[in-house]
């Protein structure tokens, strides 16, 4: 089941339960870490399902540019998946400072990336919510408020669909729920 929202500009974004490596859109989103190792939880599975050439071009933009700071993004092709980019990005873990703000930063960064690259469609995990540990209904109300600020402020942005995919029920009901707080 999907359950879709359309903002009055024709924007849309969606809750869906699934496996964000069968994603047919643009570019998935990576919840990564500053090193762009990318061993468990949605970033495994994507590295599992999309091959080594992920984590390949990973480690030469880590060579290249040294670690990413919290909320900062990075670029590559997405081996064999469907998707042309992911877009990984580096959330906080919960118990560090400034966790909401940094949390929104870094889906907020996610989206203006996508944007720029000529993104049309975008799929994105609950960042930060499996193993660094944030609450979900916390991650779910950053996510929004990210959504809510791009499509307010980027009017002119390529980016027509964002979902919000996430592998177990419990995380999509988290957000099916708190969506009604914004839309
Ligand atoms: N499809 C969709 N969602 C998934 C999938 C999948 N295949 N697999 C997991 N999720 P996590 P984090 C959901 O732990 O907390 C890695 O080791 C999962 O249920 O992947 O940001 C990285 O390399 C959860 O809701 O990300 C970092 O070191 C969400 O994805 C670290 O974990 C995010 O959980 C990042 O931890």
């Amino acid at each position: 089941m999907v359950k879709s929202i359309v903002l009055e500009d024709g924007k849309i974004i969606q809750i869906v339960q699934g496996d964000i490596t069968k994603e047919e859109v643009d570019a998935i989103v990576n919840a990564a870490n500053g090193y762009l190792r990318h061993g468990g939880g949605v970033a495994g599975a994507i590295l599992r399902a999309g091959g080594k050439i992920i984590q390949e071009e990973s480690d030469r933009i880590i060579r290249k540019n040294g670690p990413l700071e919290v909320s900062e993004v990075a670029v590559t092709g997405a081996g064999s998946l469907h998707p042309k980019y992911i877009i990984h990005v580096h959330g906080p873990r919960y118990g560090q400072e400034n966790v909401e703000e940094l949390l929104y930063e870094s889906f907020l960064n996610a989206f203006k990336t996508a944007g720029k690259l000529g993104v049309k469609t975008l799929s994105v995990p609950a960042v930060s919510s499996g193993i660094f540990g944030v609450p979900k209904d916390l991650c779910a109300r950053c996510f929004f408020r990210a959504v809510e600020y791009y499509f307010e402020n980027y009017k002119d942005t390529p980016l027509s669909l964002i979902r919000v995919c996430n592998i177990d029920r419990a995380t999509t009901e988290v957000f099916e729920k708190v969506s009604e707080e914004f839309f």
